[in-house]
């Protein structure tokens, strides 16, 4: 079985990283959706909120499971979890700067790869702080978030 993780803060998905997950379920067996929970930042939806709606928004998919990402080194979880890659989504060249050391040191530090998938194209301006600053101005963010993140987004 060849697993991958896409690993994010999902704070809140929105469609362009469903996009990303979509397209490495047909790629992969399995994928693991790690949810990441930084201890230096504030996150907007809980841990446990940020999890349940990808829970909710994938519960169709089999191939995609979703759990919190363990502390430490992503390398290191990854191969725990018995994975061979890990699967980023790419917006722009700032992005692939940001992202290619380290896929470089992850692959030095276990030997995990990193598949970098191509953001889609109509979803490339899309990003969880964007979302929330536009709906926290009154603005509608229905075609860049599923119902579920809709919703919970309204409801705070
Ligand atoms: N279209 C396509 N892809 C997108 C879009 C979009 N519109 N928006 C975001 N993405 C991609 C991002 O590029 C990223 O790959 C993924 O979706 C998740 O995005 P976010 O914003 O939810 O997640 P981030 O950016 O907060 O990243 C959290 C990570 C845990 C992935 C990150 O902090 C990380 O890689 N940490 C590694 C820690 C580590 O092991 N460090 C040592 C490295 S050598």
């Amino acid at each position: 079985m060849r697993r991958a993780i896409c690993p994010g803060s999902f704070d809140p998905l929105h469609l362009g990283h469903c996009a990303v997950i979509h397209r490495a379920a047909r790629l992969f067996d399995e994928v693991v959706v790690a949810v990441s929970t930084n201890p230096n930042k504030t996150h907007r939806f809980s841990e446990q909120t940020r999890i349940e709606l990808v829970r909710e928004v994938f519960a169709d998919e089999p191939a995609v499971v979703v759990e919190p990402l363990e502390s430490g080194l992503i390398a290191d979880y990854a191969e725990r979890r018995d994975a061979v890659a890990l699967v980023k989504g790419l917006r722009n060249g700032a992005d692939y700067d940001y992202e290619l050391p380290m896929a470089t040191m992850n692959r030095s530090l276990t030997g995990v790869e990193t598949v970098f998938l191509p953001g889609e194209p109509s979803l490339l301006h899309v990003s969880s702080s964007l979302v929330m600053e536009v709906a926290a101005l009154g603005g509608d963010i229905t075609s860049f978030v599923p119902q579920p993140v809709l919703r919970a987004v309204l409801a705070r």
